[in-house]
């Protein structure tokens, strides 16, 4: 009786359309396997769950004085990014109870209540300390509501890993909302580097931390200079705002940067002079006699050059952009956005407390923050209003005296002279030739737009005619000022240049067409062969403005070779020719390596690299004052497509959303 009412349901299966049999497959697995708990679903929930943060977020044996000799390292890290409020819950009664500010999940900001981004609860994120060679891997888990995001590990070349750049819609798809990514790459670049996200939002709002790539003392030529190189010594600066960023961005006046963080704690200066906010500020150790490096980073999401000093100290600067430079003696240091300087300072004053303070220009203009030297044995005031705050305005006074503005000859440092190293001396032989192979000079300005009509902007449906122009052209009575590379806007691919190339429409591309029109944006690519020695000639024309801009180029580091203002406007066609008669001076002998740069207004700024390192890197200011319109960027193209290290496999992908312009 069984065995006839038994149905075999292999035929059964066989007879029905293929595509339904595989609906019934699936299901049948799902109902099996709900809910599909997965190794990764399992990860989060750790996560999330507060201590384990703590746990996941830090290789801690990465973190180590390098050893000749010693094993490279796979160094793991786990980078949660959520939204979460400043001086919240986490802080208990922080800053009232100053023992509570160190709580877990206290982030203090400058002690006014807002909504930020961050790595694992912490502002600056987590700190990435490893030694020169180990591999780093991150996985970043984003819980960012709405956003999209990926984080760029400015300093490192990335050399063999160019998609692991970190700039979305270039080297990879961006990070989804509720998705993670994994980064893995060698830190083959050692000195005081940081990472961003990208997105100059993101950044501005909390997605930043430190890091460090420590090397054998053998390998730096400057390591008889300092007795301590310790975790704790690293001085990440930055800006901030009252606002999130990425939720106010529908209003000018909220992008207003209020408070500089020294390691993401300060004071909220109140600009109405109305008391500002009582917080407890960084304060570094030290002991009498000890001579210590400190990395100090200026990870500004905006125009925000900053000064630093210590009180009763001089400061020996011994590296910049994680390069070493021949020792050089300063009263002060001078970073510009995304600018590193690493300084010995020498614990040889009576045993006290002293201050460290910071003073920002530009958009930073009138703002300042604090923080304390403490040597060993120093008894330090409960609260800070009981530290004499005469020697605090001393300071602030000889600081105003040494830099009123950045184009006082006072506020730069002595010039930094390179160090050569046995190890890129090969490197150094290549890029010190007389004449570079190859020049490239690239002008920007800030032009004016204006005198646009419907027919321009014309969103309508004439399609492939249609003279599209982004909103910010028109949407007002003035006429706009745009910063541009070559007068092109830069605008980004609708799938990642560098993973998914195959996707990229030559509509996309600049093109003489573009250039021909009122208006362009494209994806503005400048193309350059492998190995060869590199001039790039960035010129500020400095019609449009008076100001300065700092720039950043990925993927290498370079050296400057030559920067001047001609104190005129200056168009490239001028530049051009005072460089034919060999007018414009290169420094081939001690020129600093550097990775991030400023060019003077109404004037120029020569680099050289030597192009060993296949990709598209993005070369952009670091000084952007407006997060409107595409700002001053474009890519470096070195090499063909099949000079590029293949993506691997298992690459995200994206991108098969239509491009705007793309006709269906
Ligand atoms: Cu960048």
């Amino acid at each position: 009786m069984g065995a006839r009412c038994w149905k075999p349901r292999g035929p059964l299966l066989l007879v029905l359309p293929n595509v339904t049999a595989l609906l019934l497959l699936a299901g049948t697995f799902l109902m099996l396997n709900w809910p599909p708990v997965s190794i990764r679903s399992t990860a989060v929930r750790m996560s999330r769950g507060g201590e384990h943060v703590e746990q996941l977020e830090k290789s801690r044996d990465c973190s180590r004085p390098c050893l000749d000799g010693e094993k490279a390292k796979e160094c793991h890290f786990k980078f949660v990014l959520e939204t979460v409020p400043t001086v919240d819950r986490g802080c208990s009664k922080c800053p009232a109870n100053e023992t509570e500010c160190v709580e877990r999940h206290c982030v203090l900001g400058d002690g006014v209540q807002r909504i930020m981004l961050s790595v694992n609860r912490k502002l600056p994120g987590t700190a990435v300390q490893v030694c020169e060679g180990d591999t780093v891997v991150v996985d970043v888990e984003s819980h960012l509501p709405g956003l999209e995001t990926a984080l760029h590990w400015y300093g490192q070349l990335q050399r063999g890993t160019p998609y692991m750049d970190g700039v979305p819609m270039i080297t990879q798809c961006p990070i989804q909302s509720e998705t993670n990514f994994r980064y893995k790459f060698r830190a083959s670049n050692p000195g005081t580097h940081f990472y961003h996200s990208h997105y100059v939002s993101h950044h501005a709002d909390g997605i930043f931390g430190p890091f460090i790539v420590r090397q054998t003392p053998r390998l730096d030529p400057n390591s008889d200079l300092y007795d301590y190189d310790l975790e704790e010594h690293i001085v990440t600066i930055s800006a901030w705002s009252r606002y999130a960023f990425v939720y106010n961005l529908n209003l000018p006046e909220n992008m207003h940067l209020s408070s500089i963080l020294i390691n993401g704690k300060g004071t909220y200066f109140n600009p109405d002079s109305k008391p500002g906010s009582q917080m407890p500020k960084t304060r570094f150790a030290v002991k009498r006699g000890g001579r210590y490096r400190f990395r100090v980073i200026n990870a500004a999401p905006l125009d925000c050059p900053v000064q630093l000093q210590v009180e009763g100290h001089r400061l020996m600067i011994i590296a910049s952009d994680g390069a070493p430079v021949k020792s050089t003696d300063a009263s002060h240091l001078l970073l510009f956005p995304g600018e590193r300087y690493d300084i010995v300072l020498n614990a040889d004053q009576p045993s006290s407390s002293y201050w460290i303070m910071v003073r920002g220009h530009d958009q930073c203009k009138n703002l300042h923050q604090e923080a304390l030297l403490v040597y060993d044995g120093a008894t330090l005031p409960h609260k800070l209003n009981d530290i004499t705050k005469s020697s605090l305005s001393e300071l602030s006074a000889a600081m105003v005296k040494l830099c009123p503005s950045l184009s006082y000859p006072t506020c730069r440092p002595q010039e930094i002279k390179s160090l050569q190293t046995a190890d890129t001396q090969n490197n150094l032989a290549k890029l010190q030739v007389p004449q570079a192979d190859m020049k490239l000079f690239i002008p920007f300005d800030v032009y004016a737009y204006d005198g646009f009509t419907d027919a321009d902007v014309n969103f309508g449906f004439s399609l492939k005619e249609s003279l599209y122009s982004p909103s910010y052209l028109y949407n007002r009575n003035t006429p706009v000022q745009l910063s541009q590379v070559d007068r092109l806007t830069f605008r980004y691919p609708s799938s990642p240049l560098l993973s998914q190339p195959e996707f990229i429409l030559r509509e996309m591309l600049c093109d003489e067409q573009c250039r021909n029109r009122k208006f362009c944006e494209c994806l503005h690519i400048v193309r350059v062969p492998l190995n060869v020695a590199l001039d790039v000639v960035l010129v500020d024309e400095g019609y449009g403005s008076n100001h300065s801009n700092t720039f950043h180029l990925h993927g290498y580091n370079f050296l400057v070779l030559g920067s001047e203002s001609l104190g005129h406007p200056v168009d490239v066609a001028e530049i051009k020719q005072i460089d034919s008669h060999g007018l414009l001076s290169r420094n081939l002998v001690d020129a600093p390596r550097k990775d991030t740069v400023v060019v003077p207004n109404k004037g120029y700024t020569i680099i050289r690299l030597f192009t060993d390192n296949p990709g598209y890197w993005l070369f952009e200011v670091r000084s952007e004052s407006s997060i409107i319109g595409g700002g001053l960027q474009f890519i470096v193209q070195v090499g063909e497509q099949n000079h590029l290290p293949p993506v691997p496999p298992d690459f995200p992908h994206c991108g098969t959303h239509k491009w705007p312009n793309f006709v269906f």
